[in-house]
């Protein structure tokens, strides 16, 4: 039964159907609950968040990226499954969030300019909202010196930069440098992400964590957090 709910959310992300008033890629799908039908029912039969994310919604996502390298699918159809995957999580997000838990740090999260992939970035997010840090989501496509006025203005304790083209991956590094030249690299902690990056690039360019993915990125903020902020 859960497999099966994941596997349907995973088929109707990849088809881009958000509602059941949805007609999607295939004949004879409306009418058939979409990505947040579906997502509602897995959350009614308990099924952990963690699995609906990871193996229902990143994982139709990956599809989509098959799909697309095959050429079989084309840039609307990837945003139609990205807005599905958006939908999905706005309903995931109250409940990831813990009621009553007392702010944890603070942290600047962007997806660097020249690129417009936020999906991931809107997960990391939504997950580390969940667990109780302050996120300010300043966007994508966002130039380095904001970024760096960002740091001066709210203080954070974290940053957090996503990167999905290996045409953009650099600009984190450039952005690593800028902190520096400000003043204001001792000041913050740098998470880096994204599908081209891994722990290996994160360290060369002297970030201070790696996340490979949402819950990771909770992960790796948690460890660098000071005793309070944890
Ligand atoms: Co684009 N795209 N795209 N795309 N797109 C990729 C990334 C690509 C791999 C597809 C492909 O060719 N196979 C390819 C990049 C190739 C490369 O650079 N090596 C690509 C390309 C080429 C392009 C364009 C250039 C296409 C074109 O116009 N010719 C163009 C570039 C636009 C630009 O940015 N300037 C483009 C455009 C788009 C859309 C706008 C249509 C759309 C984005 C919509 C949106 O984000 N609002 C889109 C999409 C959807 C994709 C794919 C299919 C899916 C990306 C995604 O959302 N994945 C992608 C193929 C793929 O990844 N398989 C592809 C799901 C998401 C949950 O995962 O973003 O990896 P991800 O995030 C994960 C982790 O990476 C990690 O946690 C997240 C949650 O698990 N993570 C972090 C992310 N950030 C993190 C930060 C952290 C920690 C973890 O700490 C701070």
């Amino acid at each position: 039964m859960i497999d099966d709910i994941l596997e349907l959310i995973r088929e109707n992300v990849v088809q881009g159907r958000i509602t059941q008033e949805d007609e999607g890629m295939e004949e004879g799908m409306e009418g058939q609950p979409g990505v947040t039908e579906l997502t509602e029912k897995a959350l009614a039969l308990g099924i952990n968040i963690h699995d609906i994310i990871n193996k229902g919604l990143t994982a139709g996502m990956e599809l989509v990226g098959q799909k697309f390298d095959a050429k079989e699918y084309f840039i609307p159809d990837m945003l139609a499954s990205g807005q599905a995957v958006g939908a999905a999580m706005e309903i995931l997000e109250p409940h990831l969030a813990k009621s009553g838990i007392k702010t944890k740090g603070k942290i600047v999260v962007a997806t660097v300019k020249g690129d417009l992939h936020d999906i991931g970035k809107n997960i990391v997010s939504i997950l580390l909202r969940g667990a109780g840090y302050k996120v300010i989501d300043i966007g994508n496509d966002i130039d380095t010196q904001t970024i760096v006025d960002a740091i001066r203005t709210e203080k954070p304790q974290f940053l957090g930069l996503s990167a999905l083209l290996t045409s953009t991956m650099m600009t984190m590094a450039n952005t690593i440098q800028a902190l520096d030249k400000a003043g204001l690299r001792d000041k913050v902690k740098v998470i880096v992400g994204g599908a081209p990056v891994s722990e290996e690039f994160a360290k060369s360019i002297g970030a201070d964590g790696y996340g490979a993915d949402g819950f990771g990125a909770v992960r790796i903020v948690k460890s660098l957090a000071s005793d309070e902020d944890k």
